[in-house]
């Protein structure tokens, strides 16, 4: 092993004592400081870099991040290491920042707001858009390729603008209830909100350090942001994203728990809350009209004790829903008073009432599905909610009134999405894995048969579907480097246009996120 500027005591000191595997994570500290931590952070936490933690990377395998410390990511400003570093210390440096942080790091009030960028004032921004598209019918793209946010025209398809996001966004954009503002979340704990009409970013914060989702609520006051590291929800002011309050999540015995994910629950006027670690819901009103909620505890974390029992004076009250078992993510009913959700490894799923408060049914689904991806739809006079399955070859279509499997669609492989809209009778569902990774199967909905199977590119992933706000257009995704948008029209099922992108994980239209469309997610 070759070492760098290093004092050899320094070194030896540091060693001694250690194992094989904890030397190298040691040397790869050492390497990290030197060569990574002005831009990532010395606590790895990020800087203008993305955070180096293994939560963080979970979605970049470790021979990728080998290639990206030898040789930089493009359009980005990091550098290639493979001239300055041998082999072996690049593996190292990799070690170091793929083992875990002795303690759960804290990302208070303070370092919330000391990371909160104005870049617009919103007292500027203008009253009308400032272009001519139907600024109801734009789709927000997120290129995760390169990092960037293309705004499309949904009727020319022609991109109207394109930004930087921060690094590695993750779930659905989330727009303010008149569309006119859309607001992305980053793996890394960023929130960005930017405006539609000016084409301009607005604002920027880091709420965590490692966030699962956002949810912005139906008045459009808030944004409420939810995190892995730390176990913490902070609402933030939509307006400018200015932070309200930071929510530690805990049970009552003071055992803390990571976010699984937060929704806004339309018709409730509240947040509805999936944790991982912990058998309970949360329900968070901003209803200025909810009761205060009585009984919640105080903890102090460190200590894992309960200081004191307070009312939570609203908004943003816990209502604590008591489970059976851990809910990873969850679906709502189109009424959002039940929801079916499930732990990611257990055997069945749970529906949930949220105003009797417990569990009502027990649910066919053997594993979750990647939540975002379920529809509803009219099935023969019954409301029934479809799904891909992330490890089976199959669409599973549930009854929501008997909570049975109407049936089981079998697929070319497991998949991550389905869409659709009321105004076509097909639903598409992608096969994200193995060989077929490139076919969309094309279901009609009042057969629940495969009617057609398109490869928009032989041996390209295809991906996650969107429908334009009429329902005439699907827009569906490459999901390579160089990859592109593919515009078939829903009837024909022909190709209309290809337009260009890097790697466009997701897609959203204004129109029929607004107006919450049973076939697409909210
Ligand atoms: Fe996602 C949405 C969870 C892996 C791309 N994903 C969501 C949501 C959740 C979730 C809870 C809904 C949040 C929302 O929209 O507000 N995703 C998970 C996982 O638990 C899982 C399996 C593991 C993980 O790493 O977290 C996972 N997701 C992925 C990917 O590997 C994907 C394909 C690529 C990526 O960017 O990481 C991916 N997830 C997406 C996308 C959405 C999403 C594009 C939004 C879908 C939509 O249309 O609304």
């Amino acid at each position: 092993m070759r070492w760098l500027n290093v004092p050899v005591a320094a070194i030896v000191l540091m060693l001694a004592g250690e194992s094989a595997g904890a030397a190298e994570t040691k040397a790869g500290q050492i390497i990290y400081q030197q060569q990574c931590a002005a831009c990532h952070g010395d606590d790895r936490l990020g800087r203008i870099g993305p955070a180096l933690l293994p939560e963080n990377l979970r979605r970049l395998r470790k021979k990728k991040a080998l290639k990206v410390i030898a040789n930089g990511r493009a359009a980005t400003q990091m550098p290639g290491f493979s001239k300055t570093l041998s082999a072996e210390q690049i593996s190292d440096v990799a070690d170091y920042v793929y083992s875990k942080l002795a303690a759960v790091p804290d990302w208070p009030m303070e370092k919330i707001k000391a990371s909160h960028i104005v870049h617009t004032d919103p007292a500027t921004l203008p009253e009308k858009p400032e272009h001519n598209a139907d600024p109801l019918n734009l789709f927000t793209v997120v290129e995760t390729g390169d990092h960037h946010i293309t705004i499309l025209d949904g009727d020319t398809f022609e991109p109207l603008a394109r930004f930087p996001s921060r690094y590695a966004l993750h779930g659905g954009a989330k727009y303010s209830p008149d569309g006119r503002y859309v607001y992305f979340g980053s793996r890394d704990g960023w929130v960005s909100k930017y405006d539609l009409y000016s084409l301009k970013l607005v604002a920027e914060i880091r709420a965590g350090i490692n966030t699962r989702n956002i949810a912005v609520s139906s008045d459009g006051n808030w944004v409420m942001v939810g995190n892995f590291l730390p176990h913490s929800l902070v609402v933030l002011n939509a307006k400018d994203l200015s932070p309200f309050r930071v929510i530690p999540v805990a049970d009552e015995d003071g055992k803390t728990s990571r976010v699984s994910a937060v929704y806004n629950a339309h018709p409730r006027q509240s947040f509805i809350v999936a944790l991982k670690d912990i058998k309970e819901i949360w329900e968070l009103s901003y209803d200025p009209e909810a009761e205060p909620i009585y009984g919640n505890f105080v903890h102090n974390y460190r200590k894992g004790q309960v200081e004191a029992v307070v009312v939570h004076e609203q908004p943003f009250g816990i209502r604590r829903i008591k489970i059976d078992d851990y809910m990873d993510d969850f679906f709502f009913d189109q009424a959002y008073s039940e929801v079916m959700g499930a732990a990611r490894n257990a055997k069945k799923g749970q529906v949930v009432n949220l105003d009797v408060r417990k569990k009502v049914a027990d649910l066919e689904l053997s594993s979750m599905p990647h939540l975002g991806s379920g529809i509803i739809f009219d099935y023969k006079g019954r409301e029934v909610m479809a799904t891909p399955h992330l490890r089976e070859n199959s669409v599973s279509v549930i009854d929501m009134e008997t909570w049975k499997t109407v049936k089981r669609i079998e697929t070319l492989g497991p998949g991550f999405f389905m869409r659709s809209h009321e105004n076509t009778n097909y639903a598409w569902v992608d096969v994200f894995f193995g060989e077929h990774r490139d076919a969309i199967h094309v279901i009609d909905k009042r057969t629940l048969e495969i009617v057609k199977t398109l490869r928009p590119e032989p041996g390209k992933t295809a991906a996650h579907v969107e429908f334009t706000r009429d329902g005439r257009y699907a827009l569906v995704s490459i999901w390579e480097k160089d990859g592109a948008l593919v515009v078939y029209d829903a009837k024909t099922l022909e190709e209309v246009k290809r337009i260009p992108m890097k790697k466009p994980s997701g897609k959203y239209n204004v129109y029929n996120k607004i107006n919450l469309s049973a076939g697409t997610s909210h």
